[in-house]
C-alpha cells in the first residue's frame, strides 16, 4: 500500500470534504480514495482531451462525407490499454491488499473487546459478554421487543454479567474491536463514517468487523469544536420505512472510563434481572 504524503493527503481530505478520521486504519483508506480520484482526474482529462480533439479533427467542414474506414493509427489502442493499466493497478496494487488487510488481519479475541451488534428494523441492540468474556446464551422463545430484544436467558451462569445496550456502543480508545454484526430481519449496514467502516448486517449470517478506535469522542468534541459531537453509527443500507431514524451512537472512552460504565451497566443490569417484580 502507497501511502500518500502528508501534505497531499491533507489536501485531499480537505478538498474531498472527508469526515474526521477516527481509526488507526482509516489513512490507508483516505489514500485509496485519494489515489482513486487522482487517477480518475488523469482520465477525466485525457478522455476531455480526445473528445474535444475528434470534434475539431473530424468537423463536418473538413469531413463532408463519412469516411467508412475511420482512424487509421493506433494511438486510441494504446490509451485504452493505458486505461486498463492504470485500473489494473488500482485495483490489485490499492483495493485487494487493502481489503486482505482488512480482512485476514483480525485480531486475536483475547487482544480485543468484542461486541455483538444485531441490527433489527429500526434499531442497534449491542451485546457485551461482560467481566467473564463469555457471551450468555441466547433464546428465541425469550425474545421480547421491549424487555429483551436479544432473547437473553439471564438464568445460564454466563449471562449474568452480560451488558446490553440499545443504540448506544461504547468501546475503549486504542484497544481493538471486533463487532460481530447480526441482522434479525432485513438486510441493514453498520457504518461509521469517521472510523471508515461499513459492513452489511445480512440476517442468517454473523459477519466479522474491526478497527482500532484512536480519538475519544471528548477529543473529538475538542477537535471539530462541536461540544455535541457524537460518532453515529448511520443504518447504509435502505431498510424500510423507519430507515431514516435507524441511528446508533458510538462513545468512545479512556480505558478507566470504559472500565468505570462497564462495572456500572453490570451492575445495574444484574440487579433488574434478579428482581422479580420486574
Ligand atoms: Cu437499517
Amino acid at each position: 500500500m502507497v501511502e500518500a504524503p502528508k501534505v497531499a493527503k491533507d489536501i485531499m481530505t480537505e478538498w474531498l470534504g472527508l469526515p474526521a478520521l477516527a481509526s488507526t486504519h482509516g489513512g490507508q483508506i483516505d489514500s485509496m480514495i485519494g489515489w482513486v480520484h487522482v487517477f480518475m482526474f488523469i482520465l477525466f482529462v485525457g478522455w476531455g482531451g480526445f473528445f474535444t480533439y475528434c470534434l475539431i479533427r473530424f468537423r463536418r467542414s473538413r469531413h463532408p462525407v463519412a469516411d467508412y474506414t475511420g482512424v487509421k493509427s493506433h494511438a486510441s489502442n494504446y490509451s485504452e490499454i493505458g486505461v486498463a493499466v492504470i485500473e489494473a493497478v488500482l485495483l490489485f496494487g490499492f483495493a485487494i491488499p487493502l481489503w486482505a488487510a482488512r480482512v485476514d488481519g483480525m485480531p486475536p479475541e483475547s487482544e480485543a473487546l468484542v461486541v455483538q451488534v444485531t441490527a433489527e428494523q429500526f434499531a442497534w441492540n449491542a451485546h457485551y459478554a461482560g467481566p467473564d468474556g463469555v457471551f450468555g446464551r441466547r433464546d428465541i422463545t425469550l425474545l421480547d421487543a421491549q424487555q429483551n430484544p436479544l432473547g437473553l436467558d439471564r438464568s445460564d451462569p454466563a449471562a449474568k454479567d452480560d451488558v446490553t445496550t440499545l443504540n448506544q456502543i461504547y468501546l475503549p480508545v486504542n484497544k481493538p474491536i471486533i463487532v460481530r454484526l447480526r441482522s434479525k430481519d432485513v438486510i441493514h449496514s453498520f457504518g461509521v463514517p469517521e472510523f471508515r467502516v461499513k459492513q452489511d448486517a445480512i440476517p442468517g449470517l454473523t459477519i466479522p468487523l474491526w478497527f482500532v478506535p484512536d480519538v475519544t469522542t471528548a477529543e473529538m468534541r475538542t477537535r471539530t469544536g462541536n461540544p455535541e459531537f457524537q460518532y453515529e453509527i448511520a443504518c447504509a443500507q435502505l431498510c424500510g420505512l423507519g430507515h431514516y431514524r435507524m441511528r446508533g451512537f458510538v462513545t468512545v472512552q479512556s480505558a478507566e472510563e470504559f472500565q468505570t460504565w462497564m462495572d456500572e451497566k453490570v451492575k445495574e443490569q444484574a440487579e433488574a434481572a434478579s428482581d422479580p417484580f420486574r
